[in-house]
């Protein structure tokens, strides 16, 4: 059943209806009542990674799938963890809800897909509808899609259309030739199988270590803050976990509509036209789930914090040097955290999970430089090496 979140209008589950019928606002799937079977032996029995949680996910004729989720949740201090969605078959979390929302297209019969993107959607969404038999066409930002991304949506055939201008406006083009006339199906993160896909990544972390006090991570559109919530909300209310964590959203200082506007108070995000960051992943000036994220801030006591370019950059230094790989979006996790903990707004104490959204390989220009040492041959290497272990 889809409800929508305005007007609480409630349909029937129908993959072409992406907004309420009666008011456009945003729909959700909820589930009515709790699937009796469920219980973690039961989870436990299967794969860890977004098909595990079957019995809360929609029913779909086929999966579709290349193995999303069950990313390592790597710790990396005493009382913090890394979720790697990087780890995921197109390198971001975009896969976990692609999975599903591809699945019900597919039992739909559907055959194009569309989705606007600033670069990790197209990724993802390319290569599920490729293995779905289907053809998908992206809307990108001109001159703002990391170079992996782009690669990804070309090897995985689909048909890439850039515009002047920021993802804002890509996606006002996608919103209105999308829909059963065109027979175009929308997969951006309006769609709410999307969200029902994503909001495995909060089981998974319950599974793994129990409701952590923070979940960190970057928002963009507002898709992933509203999944993760709605999977914590969902385990509390089916009995699965006993309490909820606090959520801490961060945004770039260039594209910050909702941490800003939510910081001050307000019930509405601060919209810019002309969003602006390094993080190109989230250079976002309008995003669309806002009101769903600021519910999951509100009913979480959760946090929003805001970014420097020149802090994700540091963050993704720091999280390079400790062997995890992730792009600038990813790493305004890190930095977000960074901040609170100095300002005490999490504590040393807390239990506190940073979702890492996305992979380092999608954006290679944001790493350092490579700079190498120039030998002569095998010889001369060797003697620099030397030269250096010598140094200490
Ligand atoms: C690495 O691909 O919006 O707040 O079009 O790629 O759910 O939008 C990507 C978003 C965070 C923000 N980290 O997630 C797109 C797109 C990475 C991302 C986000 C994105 P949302």
């Amino acid at each position: 059943m889809l409800k929508c979140i305005q007007c609480g209008y409630e349909l029937e589950a129908d993959p072409w209806v992406i907004s309420c019928p009666k008011c456009g606002g945003l729909l959700s799937s909820e589930i009515k009542r709790r699937p009796l079977a469920i219980s973690w032996s039961l989870f436990r029995t299967r794969r860890l990674g977004v098909w595990r949680y079957r019995e809360l996910l929609p029913r779909v004729r086929e999966v579709v799938t290349l193995g999303e989720g069950g990313t390592p949740l790597v710790k990396i201090g005493e009382r913090l963890w890394v979720k790697f969605e990087g780890a995921n078959p197109t390198g971001s979390f975009k896969d976990r809800g692609m999975t599903v929302a591809i699945s019900v297209a597919k039992g739909s019969g559907v055959k194009n897909v569309i989705c606007a993107s600033t670069g990790n959607t197209a990724a993802s969404m390319s290569a599920y509808a490729s293995r779905a038999g289907m053809r998908s066409f992206v809307v990108l930002p001109k001159g703002n899609v990391a170079r992996g991304k782009l690669a990804q949506a070309a090897l995985h055939g689909a048909i890439i259309i850039e515009i002047d201008g920021p993802f804002d406006l890509a996606l006002d083009a996608v919103k209105e030739i999308a829909g059963p006339e065109t027979g175009l199906y929308l997969l951006n993160s309006l769609n709410p199988w999307r969200i029902e896909g994503q909001k495995t990544l909060a089981y998974e972390i319950i599974d793994e270590i129990g409701v952590p006090d923070w979940v960190v991570l970057p928002v963009g559109n507002a898709g992933n803050i509203s999944a993760i919530w709605k999977g914590f909300s969902e385990m509390k209310r089916f009995g699965l976990s006993k309490r909820l964590p606090r959520l801490a959203g961060i945004q770039a200082e260039g594209a910050s509509p909702i941490a800003k506007a939510f910081k001050e108070g307000r019930d509405v995000p601060l919209f810019t036209d002309d969003p602006e960051t390094v993080a190109t992943a989230i250079r976002i000036g309008r995003p669309v789930n806002w009101a769903k994220a600021f519910r999951a801030l509100k009913e979480s006591s959760g946090v929003t914090e805001i970014v420097s370019d020149q802090e994700i950059i540091d963050a993704q230094r720091k999280l390079g040097r400790m062997g995890l790989g992730v792009e600038p979006a990813s790493a305004s996790s890190y930095a977000g955290y960074l901040r609170l903990l100095e300002d005490g707004v999490i504590e040393r104490e807390d239990r506190v999970v940073l979702v890492a959204t996305g992979h380092a390989l999608k954006d290679p220009d944001s790493s350092p430089s490579v700079r190498p040492i120039s030998a002569l041959n095998p010889r001369d290497a060797i003697d620099k090496i030397r030269r250096i272990l010598n140094e200490g």
